[in-house]
């Protein structure tokens, strides 16, 4: 009897406190997560503009991105919808192979007081930027930004040249004619959300920039 009890609770305690470390440290992780996504989505992308590098076009490789991108897709996916607040005529322009594609739209601030952009998602792109492009010595330069202010009753135009989206990792095929969902992630915590229609690289823009 007393051979066969002590390995018993012996057992026991160890499978015990095995388990109390599994809950522990899914617990630190959980709160990893959280504390991620207070800073992505409370304090924006303030940590973007220190990535802020300059990059003359789209077709180099890499461009700092992380992981914690994608946790603020995910972030922005779960807003509130914006009221008085509208994206139109968005398109986004597909580049081939891997370079990254561009989103362009008007966005509409009718609310009486300013309305910030601090991020973007597309169901179509696992990471997506908003930059700006900058003309200083004859040379085209873009960099990450991490806040885009519209006044009051104003709107702004997200056009070649100007500020975009940068869209990248597309996790489906995507394809000239399909029509992608993107989100525009604001300060105030609520998004916009725009159905942006696919075109070809070459497409032609008042702006006439073939870079963006
Ligand atoms: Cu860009």
């Amino acid at each position: 009897m007393i051979f066969g009890l002590f390995p018993i609770p012996q057992r026991r305690g160890l499978e015990e406190k095995r388990l109390n470390f599994a809950q522990q440290t899914q617990e630190e992780n959980v709160m990893k997560v959280v504390r991620l996504a207070a800073a992505i989505g409370l304090q924006s992308v303030l940590v973007a503009s220190v990535w802020a590098a300059s990059h003359g076009d789209h077709t180099g490789q890499g461009h700092g991105h992380n992981a914690a991108m994608q946790k603020m897709s995910g972030t922005i996916q779960n807003m509130p919808l914006a009221d008085n607040v509208a994206v139109n005529n968005c398109w986004l322009r597909l580049l081939p192979g891997s370079a990254p594609s561009a989103g362009y739209f008007l966005l509409q601030n009718n609310r009486p007081d300013n309305i910030v952009v601090v991020g973007a998602a597309a169901d179509a792109f696992d990471d997506v930027m908003v930059h700006q492009t900058r003309h200083e010595n004859g040379l085209s330069r873009m960099a990450m930004v991490s806040e885009v202010v519209v006044g009051a009753g104003q709107k702004l135009e997200f056009k070649p040249g100007g500020y975009h989206l940068m869209l990248e990792k597309p996790n489906r095929q995507v394809q000239v004619g399909d029509m992608v969902g993107v989100s525009i992630a604001l300060k105030s915590g609520e998004k916009v959300a725009a159905k942006c229609e696919v075109k070809p690289a070459a497409t032609v823009t008042p702006a006439a920039h073939m870079s963006h």
